[in-house]
């Protein structure tokens, strides 16, 4: 005898999974055969089988919204779903990569989703770099916010960004502070990540993403840090790679086809030489491009 339910998957490690049905229950669970990825955030279909005891997920229903990167064949991979915000974390320490924030901001653009830049550890002070890095974003238009998990300092404006509904992942370089950001926002988040630790298999599962519940239906979304991230090639704009400076600027180039390198009539590089558009984002802009290009090239067929 067979039951299916469905569910929402609120923890992913590779491919062991804890899914909670509309009734509360969680479960352990995996996908049914390989060609079936399935991601923290993600709504599924699940096949319970009483003989052995299995919990299979058997659908991903579609998603609303996902976030992709590349893969190492230059594919696109999911790494949640059902999410409306990124949460861009970065600290002072350790030192901020802004290539990894601009291209978490292009994956973000092309997932359609709003993207908040959460400086955390202001308790070891921001300096004068990173606060002039800040003003960049804010005048690009996203939103930045100041915050200690340490001293709790600004975690209220940043619990005010989780509206209701709102469903909100952490994402950053490993150890800015995303899952003690969780540990504040979300008390019983200690209580979750034990009971997942006995639910699974004597592997480690800290680098699991894990979904937790906040009031009004929000959600935030834990993700395992990175060292490294790219946003998959096939979900940017061709024209403007998810840049919201370059979508502004590029109606006014002269060729609808331009990449905004060396082409003449550019208005992105214009803008660039002119100041109008920071050096550093367009310098970034240039490094996904150069990257973009290099993986659709590897891609290609050898003949
Ligand atoms: N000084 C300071 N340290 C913090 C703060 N938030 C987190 N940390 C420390 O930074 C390290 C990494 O934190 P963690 O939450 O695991 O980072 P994650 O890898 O992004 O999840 C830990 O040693 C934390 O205690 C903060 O606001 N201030
Ligand atoms: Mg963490
Ligand atoms: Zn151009």
């Amino acid at each position: 005898m067979k039951q299916t339910l469905v569910g929402r998957v609120i923890a992913a490690f590779g491919r062991h999974l804890l899914v909670r049905e509309a009734g509360g229950r969680e479960l352990r669970a995996r996908p049914f055969g390989r060609a079936l990825t399935v991601v923290c955030g993600d709504e599924v279909r699940c096949r319970l089988d009483s003989r052995h005891d299995e919990v299979h997920v058997v659908e991903v229903l579609p998603r609303r919204t996902a976030l992709y990167r590349a893969n190492l064949r230059g594919g696109a991979e999911p790494v949640v779903a059902n999410l409306t915000r990124l949460l861009v974390v970065l600290a002072p320490l350790p030192a901020p990569d802004l290539f990894i924030v601009d291209r978490y901001l292009a994956a973000a653009t092309a997932a359609g989703l709003a993207a908040t830049l959460v400086v955390n550890k202001s308790d070891l002070g921001i300096g004068d770099a990173l606060t002039a890095e800040l003003a960049v974003y804010r005048a690009a238009g996203y939103g930045t916010l100041i915050c200690s998990a340490d001293t709790g300092g600004g975690v209220a404006q940043l619990r005010a960004v989780l509206t209701p509904g709102a469903v909100a992942a952490l994402v950053g370089q490993s150890g800015v502070g995303k899952s003690s950001l969780v540990r504040c926002l979300v008390p019983q988040a200690q209580v979750a990540i034990g009971e997942l630790l006995r639910a699974g298999d004597g592997r480690h599962t800290t680098t699991a993403a894990r979904l937790f519940d906040l009031p009004h239906a929000a959600a935030l979304i834990d993700s395992p840090g990175v060292r490294d991230f790219a946003p998959a090639a096939a979900a940017l704009d061709e024209r403007t790679l998810g840049f919201v400076e370059v979508e502004r600027l590029a109606p006014g180039c002269r060729f609808s086809d331009c990449r905004h390198l060396r082409e003449p009539g550019c208005a992105v590089r214009a803008a660039a030489e002119g100041g109008a558009l920071h050096a550093r984002r367009y310098e970034s802009y240039r490094r996904l491009r150069r990257l973009r290009e290099g993986s659709s090239a590897a891609r290609r067929p050898q003949r």
